[in-house]
């Protein structure tokens, strides 16, 4: 079982992670469950990960590519053996950033990355949670911690055409894409994502 949360920066992804991890191990056990984010969680992926938030890169394509770089050792390191010993993967950020945010944010071709998907044979999650809040809301979060990342700094028409790419994306997969409204309080969307878990897990 793979369950990934999505959203912009700020929406409130890893708040609500810990949250999901703890209501998962309390339901199915501390060695069945596995809270894992992109990029970078993986032995090795730190490397990547400052590459990826703290340089400037110049080509085009180099963003992209180091993000796939980075999920085809996730996912085969970590996300992959986990889900063949039948655990649940949680997973912050997945397949669906790099269509919201390099094909929506930075105008690359869509076809073209969904089809390195297939071909990376990554798999499609059960469950993706898209956390969405208001950018204005999510721009105050991300100010109030300091100091901004490479990708942060873009700004907020960047982030809109993001939060476009979502839409369009629970739109298009309306099955396994459920919106959760995270301008509510953390509890309110906690208790939200916990009914969620609810109907996917008794299934
Ligand atoms: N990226 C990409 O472009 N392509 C890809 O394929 C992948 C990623 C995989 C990863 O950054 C960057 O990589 C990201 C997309 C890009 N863009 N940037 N930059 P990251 O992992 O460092 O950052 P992030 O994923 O955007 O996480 P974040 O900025 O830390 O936000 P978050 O996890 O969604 O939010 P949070 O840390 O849980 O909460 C943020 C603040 O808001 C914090 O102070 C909380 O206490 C507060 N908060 C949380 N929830 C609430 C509610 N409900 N009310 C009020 N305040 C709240």
């Amino acid at each position: 079982m793979l369950i990934t949360i999505e959203g912009i920066d700020g929406a409130g992804k890893s708040t609500q992670a810990e949250k999901a991890f703890a209501v998962l191990k309390d339901s199915f056990g501390r060695e069945n469950v596995i809270w894992t984010r992109e990029p970078g969680d993986w032995n090795g992926g730190n490397l990547l990960r400052k590459l990826l938030l703290d340089t400037e890169l110049s080509h085009p394509l180099s963003e992209l590519f180091l993000f796939l770089v980075d999920r085809c050792e996730h996912v085969f390191k970590v996300v992959v053996p986990a889900i063949n010993e039948g655990k649940i993967v949680l997973c912050e950020r997945y397949t669906d950033s790099t269509l919201a945010y390099q094909v929506w944010g930075r105008g690359l071709p869509l076809e073209r990355i969904e089809d390195l998907f297939l071909w990376s044979q990554f798999p499609v999650p059960d469950l993706t949670l898209w956390l969405d809040v208001p950018l204005e809301e999510a721009i105050q979060r991300i100010n109030s911690r300091g100091r901004l990342d490479r990708i942060e700094s873009d700004g907020l028409e960047f982030l809109s055409r993001v939060r476009d790419g979502y839409l369009h994306l629970r739109d298009r997969f309306p099955d396994r894409i459920r919106r959760v409204d995270a301008s509510e309080s953390v509890d309110e969307v906690s208790c939200i994502i916990r009914q969620e878990l609810k109907i996917l897990l008794k299934d």
